[in-house]
């Protein structure tokens, strides 16, 4: 499926030859997601930890038009540096970046597209958009659900933030028919904390039995993709009270200043980051760390 607009890195072209595994990484979490420089310093390691778990990184994002699979090192401190002014792109502003020969950095729902368009099917992130509380005024439903529910694609992720409703959420995917799994956990976790007291659809507890659901699901020609949560580990996990006030507050903010639509999300990311300090960059970075090992996992095991 590849089309003009895909542009793989060397490295990426070589291993996906050769049936060797390879884990996609998002770059709006590098743009949007983090302070600069810290952001660059997680890009690259998290690159390092897919890599000492067996499986070739391609972190993706829009340059110059390009659908870039794999991006060099002065890439990702380009996108770093540049932060909110690049601009956030979901499946809707695809056309309009691409077209223009813009820069984009590309959300869950977007690195899943041209994942799926370069050949790559296990994804690790920090934690995917869903249902926005009150939802039912604003109607505000994250792209990445609906991406979900047509692309195949595995996204390891920490949860869902409770800035979002993790109930209406989980609603949503199983309309869309999102099979939901914990790994070595029986319920989702909520980004911060190891668990959200919502339950998934079946717990996981090896690469194994996660590749082997994505080999069920596809070759019955079901679409979509997998949600598999996987709680930050127990020594990073925020404190409850704290990080549940600091989304309160967050929340009551985005209300009174009357921030909507796309930035909603980068809001209340940057709210929270910084009501609570440093304590939960350091819980976000350990967390995408920890995704990206166990996506490195079921992408080795789905290569066998
Ligand atoms: N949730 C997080 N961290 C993030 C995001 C979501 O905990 O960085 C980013 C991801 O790129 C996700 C996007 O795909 O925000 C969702 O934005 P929206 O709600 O506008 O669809
Ligand atoms: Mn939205």
């Amino acid at each position: 499926m590849l089309n003009q607009y895909v542009v793989l890195s060397d490295e990426v072209k070589n291993a996906l030859t050769n049936n060797q595994p390879v884990v996609a990484l998002e770059s709006t979490i590098i743009s949007h997601g983090m302070p600069y420089p810290q952001n660059v310093e997680t890009a690259l390691n998290v690159e390092q930890v897919v890599r000492d778990n067996g499986a070739v990184p391609a972190t993706i994002a829009i340059i110059g038009g390009k659908l870039k699979v794999g991006l060099s090192r002065e890439e990702v401190e380009y996108l770093g540096k540049k932060g909110l002014d690049v601009v956030k792109c979901s499946r809707r502003d695809l056309p309009i970046v691409v077209a223009k020969g813009l820069d984009g950095a590309t959300t869950v729902a977007t690195t899943m597209i041209i994942a799926n368009m370069a050949g790559v099917n296990v994804f690790a992130t920090g934690g995917i958009g869903g249902v926005h509380r009150g939802a039912s005024e604003t109607f505000d439903i994250s792209a990445d659900l609906t991406e979900l529910a047509r692309t195949e694609v595995t996204v390891v992720c920490a949860g869902i933030k409770s800035i979002l409703d993790i109930g209406l959420t989980l609603e949503y995917l199983e309309t869309q028919g999102v099979t939901v799994l914990g790994y070595g956990a029986d319920n989702l976790p909520a980004f911060y904390l190891r668990d959200s007291g919502f339950g998934v659809d079946a717990r996981v507890d090896s690469g194994k039995e996660v590749a082997d659901m994505m080999k069920a699901k596809w070759s019955m020609n079901l679409k979509g993709g997998f949600v598999v949560g996987n709680p930050v580990p127990i020594e990073y996990e925020e404190n409850k009270e704290q990080i549940t006030s600091a989304i309160e507050q967050a929340l009551r903010e985005l209300k009174e200043q009357g921030i909507k639509g796309k930035d909603s999300t980068p809001f209340l990311l940057a709210r929270v980051k910084d009501l609570t300090g440093g304590d939960s960059l350091e819980t976000n970075i350990q967390l995408v760390y920890n995704n990206a090992k166990v996506a490195a996992g079921i992408a080795v095991e789905y290569c066998k």
